[in-house]
């Protein structure tokens, strides 16, 4: 049986990655508490992981004790700014303890400034879709930046806009006043400016600031190569899915099937790309979805699904995803800022971890500068409109008790971060099914 560990190079950043409103409970005065008692959501985020009550400690000091030397999470804007006119400098003072849990624990913080929230004020003032968004997403930014650039130097503008776009004001899942492509193209040109003018903002405020977004990044394939039809629609997928954020960053010219919007602010506007990377989609004509602008995306039948069917576990997917990255902007430094899998039961965690670890280091081996990897998520969390029906965390939480359950990929992601490596004998005792997979003879 071949011995043999897949060494990153040192310095490689490994941690997890959380965002605001699914862990710290509480969250009373944004979209989503609103969205969530109004029935749009599986059950409600309550308490969440209660870190805002402080139980970000004994989170952290067990992502710590596992080996992690980063950790990437978000602050909330309603609690920091609760009304346009006033700054809570309390909510500020708590995220400056955070970071500092997190800096004498050793670990390098990553800070997201938007992750899928905002507060009631700004959305009731039509959110993203308003020409102010930009310039007050800007103010906020500041604010932030000057209360914690002493802990921080790692900034992640905006989390995922093309799925906050998608899937509130097309797909109606997340909340939104309004939906239709026409608005969805207006929100995401916002988001670019707020975006922009952030990464101005911030490098105005911190020289050594280091500043990107994070990209849900799909591949995609069609259904049938050899059909045009089939390929046609996964270009237009494809491109309305992914390219809006890269292609105004590349060419200060926005991309979206609804027609392009010149961005010049936004070329040129990142230190670093994110990418989240969980699957790959495969894409079909189907004349029955125009509101799908006529492409069917789905997971062939026979694909290793997780618990819910959300993932296939398609681990090449996320070196096709490096790949592009470095393709599309030669010497940008990457991180993986999330990758991840819902499994409550744990059974296809280890070797999706392993599976995707290994892939990642083939990138890097191909000299692709991938800088680190979050995982997605460090504890259950609350995930969105499924709220807790799907179980992301390392650890489990018991949301009734606020318990943590330790799942068996806590010690295989321990094992990798500490060794700064991906070893034989780890997949031979986390996942012994793929051994063969990563270990060739
Ligand atoms: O939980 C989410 C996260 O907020 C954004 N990226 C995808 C994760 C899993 O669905």
């Amino acid at each position: 049986m071949p011995q043999a560990t897949y060494h990153f190079p040192r310095g490689f950043l490994w941690g997890t990655a959380t965002a605001s409103h699914q862990v710290e409970g509480n969250n009373t005065n944004n979209q989503w508490w609103m969205w969530e008692q109004t029935g749009h959501t599986d059950g409600t985020s309550g308490l969440a992981c209660d870190w805002w009550g402080g139980r970000w400690r004994e989170d952290f000091d067990r992502a710590a004790e596992t080996g992690q030397n980063a950790h990437r999470f978000s602050v909330e804007w309603s609690r920091i700014q609760p009304t346009p006119d006033t700054w809570d400098e309390d909510a500020l003072e708590r995220y400056r303890a955070m970071l500092r849990g997190l800096r004498e624990r050793g670990m390098t913080p990553m800070v997201t400034l938007h992750h899928f929230t905002d507060p009631m004020w700004f959305y009731e003032m039509d959110g993203w879709e308003h020409d102010d968004a930009p310039m007050l997403f800007e103010k906020f930014v500041r604010k932030v930046v000057e209360a914690l650039k002493e802990y921080c130097s790692l900034w992640c503008t905006v989390n995922e806009p093309n799925v906050y776009t998608l899937s509130g004001y097309v797909a109606g899942l997340f909340p939104t006043k309004r939906h239709g492509l026409n608005v969805a193209k207006r929100v995401l040109a916002n988001l670019l400016l707020g975006h922009a003018a952030a990464y101005h903002a911030i490098h105005e405020i911190q020289k050594e600031a280091q500043v990107g977004y994070a990209l849900h990044y799909r591949p995609m394939v069609a259904n049938n190569k050899w059909s045009p039809l089939d390929r046609l629609m996964r270009n237009i997928q494809y491109n309305g899915i992914n390219m809006a954020f890269p292609s105004a960053i590349s060419a200060g010219v926005m991309k979206s099937p609804m027609g392009n919007v010149r961005i010049p602010e936004a070329k040129g506007t990142q230190d670093y790309l994110g990418l989240n990377y969980y699957s790959v989609d495969t894409i079909a004509f189907d004349i029955t979805r125009p509101q799908e602008l006529f492409g069917k995306r789905y997971y062939p039948d026979d694909s290793d699904f997780s618990g819910t069917k959300f993932i296939a576990n398609i681990p090449d997917g996320i070196f096709d995803t490096i790949k592009w990255a470095t393709r599309t902007y030669p010497n940008l430094p990457l991180y993986i800022t999330e990758n991840g899998v819902e499994d409550a039961d744990d059974k296809m965690r280890p070797r999706y971890i392993a599976q995707h670890i290994h892939q990642v280091w083939r990138a890097v081996n191909f000299n692709f500068p991938v800088k680190g990897y979050f995982h997605w998520s460090l504890v259950d969390n609350f995930e969105w409109e499924r709220g807790w029906t799907q179980r992301f965390g390392l650890w489990g939480v018991d949301v009734e008790t606020q318990k943590r359950i330790k799942r068996p990929s806590v010690d295989l992601y321990a094992e990798i971060c500490k060794e700064n490596g991906l070893s034989s004998e780890m997949v031979q005792k986390y996942c012994p099914e793929v051994f063969e997979k990563l270990f060739p003879v």
